[in-house]
């Protein structure tokens, strides 16, 4: 079969010849050290584009949220999430195994954000049997919630309310740059209220590695102890940072070529019989869709789609999740729309066999 159509996520995504000639070429030196030119190069173009004064490059998003949150809040004390966040969904509790912070969750709104009303009666008073609330994490764009953007003043305001109880704000920015584009803002606008920011190279930009943390220079320095406390100093990770210095010239204002391919499968999608979404609410680059038809079930129609060589993930019972990335053209639009048509028509014979086929 030839290369698959892949749209389980746009981590998927390989680095490009000018990433590569770039990492190939780039000055390196030991980085726990600080002596690395091209991680240094890439902190501050990070901290210049998210308006903070300083930033860490980490190996994943995952890690940057971490440490982010354990340089925040102390053994004990709460943060206040979505409970449709990745940090809370996605990353192992890590924050609770590694740091001992208490996740509180309040229920994420289709458009991604926090009812902030919620949030403010979650706010711990000052009571022994409570945890002591140190910080707010919003997640931008929203990927659970279908990768819906969250607009300035929307960003501002939690900010406001965080800033009025003495707690921090963290943005899990993994798609932080799809909200730029899709809101047309700059980056640093829509965290300007926040306290640090995690951002990733290696989604839609398509970098091979790696993300960064960005806060005031006090706040990254913790962030910087944390990330050798959990393994993450790194040392020649200039080949790393080359690349993602080469994403965040190149691959930002792209984006939008993901948005309007996400925009058009949700469309296409929409039209079929047993297919259920609302194109309207795809703004990035994220297409969250429920297959109603009941002869077949989320899970079969991966697997059938997979032997059309159309990779999507199941992510409940009826729902898929397809991301567009950078190796997604407009034909395969097409083509993938045409290959849930078919696909949702087959004979229940061989689901499984259609499964083992590709993953194997
Ligand atoms: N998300 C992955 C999966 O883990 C779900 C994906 O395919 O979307 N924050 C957000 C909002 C994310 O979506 C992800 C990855 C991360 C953090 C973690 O980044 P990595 O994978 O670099 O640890």
């Amino acid at each position: 079969m030839s290369t698959p159509i892949d749209l389980r996520s746009d981590t998927v995504t390989w680095p490009t010849p000018a990433m590569r000639a770039a990492m190939a070429e780039a000055p390196v030196g030991d980085d726990v050290y600080g002596e690395d030119p091209t991680v240094n190069r890439l902190e501050a173009r990070v901290a210049e584009m998210l308006g903070k004064e300083a930033a860490v490059f980490v190996p994943s998003g995952t890690m940057g949220n971490l440490i982010a949150v354990l340089s925040h809040c102390g053994r004990g004390d709460e943060m206040i999430l979505g409970d449709q966040a990745h940090i809370f969904m996605y990353e192992q509790g890590g924050s609770a195994a590694v740091g001992g912070v208490h996740p509180r969750t309040v229920p994420n709104r289709a458009d991604g954000t926090l009812d902030l009303q919620q949030v403010e009666d979650a706010i711990r008073g000052d009571n022994d049997h409570y945890p002591v609330t140190r910080l707010i994490a919003l997640e931008n764009t929203q990927n659970r919630c279908g990768g819906q953007a969250l607009p300035v003043a929307y960003m501002d305001a939690a900010g406001e309310l965080a800033h009025r109880h003495g707690l921090a704000l963290h943005v899990d920015g993994a798609r932080l740059w799809n909200a730029a584009v899709a809101l047309g803002v700059p980056p640093a606008r829509l965290v300007q209220a926040a306290d640090s920011v995690s951002v990733c190279f290696s989604k839609g930009l398509a970098a091979p590695v790696g993300s960064a943390v960005a806060g005031s220079a006090a706040f990254i320095r913790r962030a910087r102890r944390m990330r050798k406390q959990v393994g993450g100093g790194m040392r020649q990770a200039g080949i790393l940072a080359a690349a993602a210095l080469v994403a965040l010239d190149n691959m930002v204002d792209r984006l939008a070529e993901d948005h309007v391919n996400a925009r058009r499968l949700a469309e296409g999608l929409a039209a079929l019989d047993g297919i259920d979404l609302a194109p309207a609410t795809v703004q990035t680059n994220i297409v969250y869709f429920d297959v109603t038809a009941p002869v077949v079930d989320a899970a079969q129609l991966s697997g059938r789609l997979a032997a059309h060589g159309v990779l999507i993930n199941s992510t409940g019972a009826r729902r898929l999740r397809a991301v567009t990335n950078y190796h997604i053209s407009g034909e395969d639009v097409a083509a993938v729309v045409a290959a849930v048509e078919s696909a949702l028509q087959e004979p229940a014979v061989g689901d499984v066999a259609a499964i083992e086929g590709v993953y194997r």
